[in-house]
Parts: structure tokens; C-alpha cells; sequence
């Protein structure tokens, strides 16, 4: 007899640029439960902006969950035990981790889960993802909020990219060559979503930090 699986599977994603997309993976019910589980890991770590170690702030707003959180201030990014505040970060809100082990069918829980916040002016430019200690493991990302301009690239700066917008509900898993692929958020759509009463976007993105 098949065993029953823990959670319901997903459908096939669409892959694009080696990303995998579910689009609308979370229906509306849902993202509102996310926003109010995001309402709480705010108020216990609130949303900073965070200063890059060239002294410039970053136009997105970043909070999270978890063992670790990623901090960036004059001194580098790194992962750290705790907010920039000095408290530890709150506990992943057990909807996120069941979405994490539904997508990725890892029985490893994430160590971090990052929360970005976009107001209508926010972008984030082209990037890497490599503080974690082992690219062995995907990155999933959910967004919520206003639509946002994604743009996947590949494993050089200077790869040609495609772009696509991310609508509320989408989820995104970075895995195999994507991981290390180079991405960023050209920038929000404001007013396209009526989720968040304040509007902008929120990202919710999963890591395993150290192997
Ligand atoms: C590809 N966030 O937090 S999510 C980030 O929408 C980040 O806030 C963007 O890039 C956002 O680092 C994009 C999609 C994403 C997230 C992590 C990745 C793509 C990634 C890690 C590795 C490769
Ligand atoms: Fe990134």
C-alpha cells in the first residue's frame, strides 16, 4: 500500500531560467493567513532597513524568523542569532515551515526565514544568494502584496536575463543551477493588490544556512 503523504503534493511548476514557478500556488484565503502570521513575526522583529558595509541603505525593509536572520550593516552581511535590535528572531510561523516541506520534500527545516517589505519606490538590484554554507539547498520564496518585476539571470553578472512579473500568491524554488543564479526585483507595482491595507510587496524567503 502507497503511504499517504503528509501533505498534499504540488502541481507541476513552470520553469523559467531553471526557477520553478507555481503562480497562484496560494490562494487568497491563504496569503491573508500569511499576512497575519507576517503581522506577528513583525511586531516581535520589526522590519529595519538595513545599511550596506559601502554605507548606503537598502530601499527594501527586512525583518525574519527563525534560528538565524540575515542583517547587513557596516561591517558585511552575515547570518546572525539575532535582530540588529539584540533580540533572537521569532519562531517561522508553522504555515511557512508546512509550505517549505509540501514544496521541497525536505524532512530539513529551513533556518531562516527572511522577510522583505517593498514600498512602492523599493527595489533590490542584481545579486547573488551566497552567505549559506551549503548551495546544496533550494531557496523558496512566496510573494504577497503588490505585483513585482523579477529578473533571473545565471551563474555571471553578465548572463543575459529574463524578467517576469511576480503576482501575490506565486512561489518561486531556487534549486541546481538557479541557486546561485544572479536575480533582483526591478521594482513593485503599486496599488495591484489590495492584500496588504497599506500596500507594497512582501517577500517571505526559506534557507538552510549551514549544512
Ligand atoms: C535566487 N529577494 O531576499 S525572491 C532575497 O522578491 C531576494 O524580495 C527577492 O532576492 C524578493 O535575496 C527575490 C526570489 C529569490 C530569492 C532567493 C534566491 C531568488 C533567488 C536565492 C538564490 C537564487
Ligand atoms: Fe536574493
Amino acid at each position: 500500500m502507497p503511504e499517504v503523504p503528509p501533505e498534499p503534493a504540488v502541481p507541476a511548476p513552470l520553469s523559467q531560467a531553471g526557477f520553478l514557478i507555481w503562480p497562484g500556488l496560494l490562494d487568497p484565503a491563504e496569503q491573508a493567513a500569511w499576512v497575519d502570521d507576517l503581522r506577528g513575526v513583525v511586531a516581535a522583529a520589526p522590519l529595519v532597513r538595513p545599511v550596506t558595509p559601502g554605507g548606503r541603505a537598502m530601499s527594501v525593509r527586512m525583518t525574519g524568523a527563525g534560528r538565524l536572520g540575515w542583517i547587513a550593516d557596516r561591517a558585511g552581511y552575515r547570518y546572525a542569532p539575532q535582530h540588529p535590535s539584540g533580540m533572537a528572531w521569532p519562531p517561522v510561523p508553522p504555515r511557512i515551515l508546512a509550505l517549505w516541506r509540501r514544496v521541497t520534500g525536505l524532512s530539513r527545516d529551513p533556518d531562516c526565514c527572511l522577510v522583505n517589505y517593498y514600498d512602492p519606490g523599493a527595489r533590490m538590484g542584481l545579486h547573488q544568494d551566497r552567505d549559506e554554507g551549503d548551495f546544496g539547498f533550494p531557496v523558496l520564496s512566496v510573494s504577497l502584496g503588490d505585483d513585482g518585476l523579477f529578473r533571473m539571470g545565471g551563474a555571471r553578472r553578465g548572463d543575459r536575463t529574463v524578467s517576469r512579473w511576480l503576482r501575490s500568491g506565486d512561489v518561486v524554488l531556487m534549486a541546481g543551477a538557479a541557486r546561485l543564479a544572479f536575480h533582483g526585483i526591478d521594482r513593485i507595482r503599486p496599488g495591484s493588490s489590495r492584500l496588504l491595507p497599506q500596500g507594497g510587496r512582501l517577500n517571505v524567503t526559506l534557507r538552510v544556512v549551514a549544512g
